[in-house]
């Protein structure tokens, strides 16, 4: 064995997922819980998906628990999600369950692979490629660049559809606004911003704000209810699945009317 050939299998498997990778059905944005929900049920519908994810872990919010105490809680009605990806829950009421953080989102990510999704880590998201009034793409460069204020030109991956899945501060939702002038589907045409903590209305109101914020963009979890002004819900996590799965649901619509 020499030291080389180890260094060429990790350079020549890393370009050719890259380069098979420039082209994607759907590029979501943030390995969170409803990016890789929202990834796990396109490649399950048979689409080419890649997740951008800024840090060195795919995970987003979901292995800290809640303050720290790595336990997560999940509705009822969420269970056949949880018993699909095979995960372990224990009835904690008649409404709630619990679950480990690290096995949830462990389970999620490795069945979201398998199903052919590819996720692309320390890569950050810095902008969107537009023609016509349409997001068709999105602008990557490497974390460490970006951390570093190294001034390096990015590259950029053509998409059919773009998911903003990048939680709290809904990055993605916040560059259109910027670029396109005040226009995203809000009644405001801007991100509304994410209100108090209040689980059960963020929770109801998270999947009527998951939709197509822009042509071109979607939006799911956290970030949904950031951009329309809902309130977040501390570590309940039923709402990222749904809402991962139902922008998934709505980009699928979508591509089933449009021919490739
Ligand atoms: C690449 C990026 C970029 C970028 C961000 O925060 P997340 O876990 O998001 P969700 O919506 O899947 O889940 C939210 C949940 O974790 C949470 O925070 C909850 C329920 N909070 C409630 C409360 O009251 O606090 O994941 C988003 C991911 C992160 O890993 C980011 O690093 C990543 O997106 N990301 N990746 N390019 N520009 N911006």
């Amino acid at each position: 064995m020499e030291e080389i050939d180890i260094s060429r299998a990790i350079v020549e498997d890393f370009t050719r997922n890259f380069l098979e990778s420039l082209e994607l059905d759907i590029a979501i944005v943030g390995a969170g819980p409803s990016g890789l929900m929202c990834g796990y049920k396109l490649a399950q519908a048979g689409y080419k998906v890649a997740v951008f994810e800024r840090h060195l872990r795919a995970g987003g919010g979901m292995p800290g628990g809640g303050m720290m105490f790595n336990s997560i809680v999940i509705q009822k009605q969420v269970i056949r999600i949880m018993e699909e990806l095979g995960i372990s829950t224990r009835k904690y009421n008649d409404e709630l369950f619990v679950a480990s953080s690290i096995e949830t989102i462990s389970a999620l990510c490795y069945k979201a692979m398998k199903k052919g999704v590819k996720i692309f880590n320390l890569t950050s998201v810095e902008d969107v490629v537009v023609r016509e009034e349409r997001i068709c793409g999105i602008v990557i460069n490497w974390s460490s660049v970006v951390w570093s204020k190294l001034h390096v030109d990015p590259l950029s991956v053509k998409a059919r559809f773009v998911v903003d899945a990048t939680g709290h501060d809904a990055e993605i939702c916040r560059i259109v606004e910027r670029k396109t002038g005040k226009n995203l589907n809000t009644p405001q045409g801007i991100v509304c911003g994410e209100k108090s903590m209040w689980a059960d209305k963020a929770e109801a109101e998270i999947l009527d704000n998951t939709k197509e914020i822009y042509p071109g963009l979607f939006v799911c979890g956290m970030a949904a209810n950031a951009v329309f002004g809902s309130p977040r819900m501390g570590a309940i996590f039923g709402g990222m699945f749904l809402s991962g799965e139902k922008a998934a649901q709505l980009i699928d619509e979508k591509l089933k009317g449009v021919k490739k």
